[in-house]
């Protein structure tokens, strides 16, 4: 079927609401040659347990601490970590010029699972489900500590993404303060509403689902999307369906659902080029200030870097660092991949 939005095959940009900024789209730009960097690809897994590594159950970490022989997920806090309690509040701000403010917060790191093979493609849904279990536990402990307004679990995988290592795992750094990323997504919540009378995501979901076009999979109360505004070429947005601020809040069946869309995703990003899909993603949801933040619209971004190969990836540089995100192959061609492969 040919579509007879002119502009589709044009440059042109696309807004993203959540952060108020556009991205700039070329889908004729996609036919042109590669001369650049190759690479290797992401190599196969390892065994189900590897004796040098510091996550798997039994091992001695960096840090010097032994894991536990840990049958499910496991949680520690992170050896090397980022963010510390107990800094004293202390900084400056000379002429609106250097400022500077100490921030407190806490690191931890969560096994998925004791299989050092492992991955979300490849784990059963319930399996999944503990894992989000998991994740609810230490956000709802976290956002307990008065000292924290802030809990960002991300999820960075394979070696093009910075993951230090292939055993399955995440992050949670828990901040003083909203770091900037969630901030502007949450002055965009609170905007549209005060505009619209809606929630930005539970009016933009529907969009989506009534449209088709960028859908990847939905389930009862969940729904994968490759956003209109996305930046990296197979981008993805996973959100619930009803309007929920954070993790605890889920019903027991949506947590299901967002596991089942969590393994269904992962599972289509590892066909895309035949290898295991780097990426990055983690979860936006409201701060933990003590406030019922109902603006709120919990959210999951998956950001993978892969563009037209298991060797070329997308780099963010030249104008993107000095101008605007920069996208060729659209978000619609890169929906109807992942939708392709979705089993
Ligand atoms: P990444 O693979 O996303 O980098 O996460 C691994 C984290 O694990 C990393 O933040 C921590 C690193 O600081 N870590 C420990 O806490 N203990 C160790 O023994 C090694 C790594
Ligand atoms: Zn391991």
């Amino acid at each position: 079927m040919t579509d007879d939005r002119a502009w589709l095959q044009a440059p042109h940009r696309r807004y993203n609401p959540l952060l108020g900024e556009w991205v700039l789209v070329s889908p004729q730009r996609t036919a042109r040659p590669w001369q650049g960097e190759t690479g290797t690809a992401a190599s196969a897994v390892g065994p189900a347990y590897d004796p040098t590594c510091y996550l798997c159950p039994g091992n001695l970490r960096a840090g010097g601490e032994r894991n536990p022989a840990y049958d499910t997920t496991y949680v520690f806090e992170n050896d090397f970590a980022a963010l510390v309690p107990g800094v004293a509040a202390d900084g400056q701000d000379d002429a609106g010029l250097l400022v500077a403010e100490t921030e407190r917060g806490r690191a931890r790191v969560v096994c998925f699972s004791p299989r050092h093979d492992l991955s979300v493609a490849k784990m059963e849904t319930p399996a999944i489900r503990r894992v989000i279990d998991t994740w609810t536990a230490e956000y709802e402990t976290l956002a307990a500590d008065p000292a924290i307004r802030a809990v960002t679990i991300f999820e960075n995988r394979g070696a093009a993404m910075g993951a230090s290592n292939p055993h399955p795992h995440a992050q949670i750094w828990a901040n003083e303060r909203v770091p900037n990323v969630p901030a502007r997504e949450e002055t965009s919540l609170l905007t549209y509403v005060r505009e619209r009378g809606a929630c930005l995501l539970c009016a933009y979901v529907a969009r989506e689902l009534a449209l088709g076009e960028r859908t990847v999979f939905a389930n009862e109360h969940a729904a994968i999307v490759v956003p209109f505004w996305a930046v990296w070429p197979f981008e993805a947005l996973l959100v619930p369906r009803r309007h929920v601020a954070s993790l605890e809040r889920l019903a027991s069946e949506e947590r299901d659902a967002i596991a089942e869309a969590m393994h269904v995703l992962a599972a289509a990003y590892d066909r895309v080029f035949e290898v295991p899909f780097p990426y990055s993603m983690g979860f936006h949801q409201r701060p933990t200030d003590g406030e019922p933040h109902a603006e709120w619209h919990l959210h999951a971004h998956y950001f993978p870097p892969l563009l037209r190969s298991a060797t070329i990836r997308k780099y963010m540089v030249g104008y993107e660092l000095l101008a605007m995100p920069q996208r060729d192959i659209t978000p619609e061609l890169a929906a109807e991949r992942l939708r392709g492969l979705v089993q």
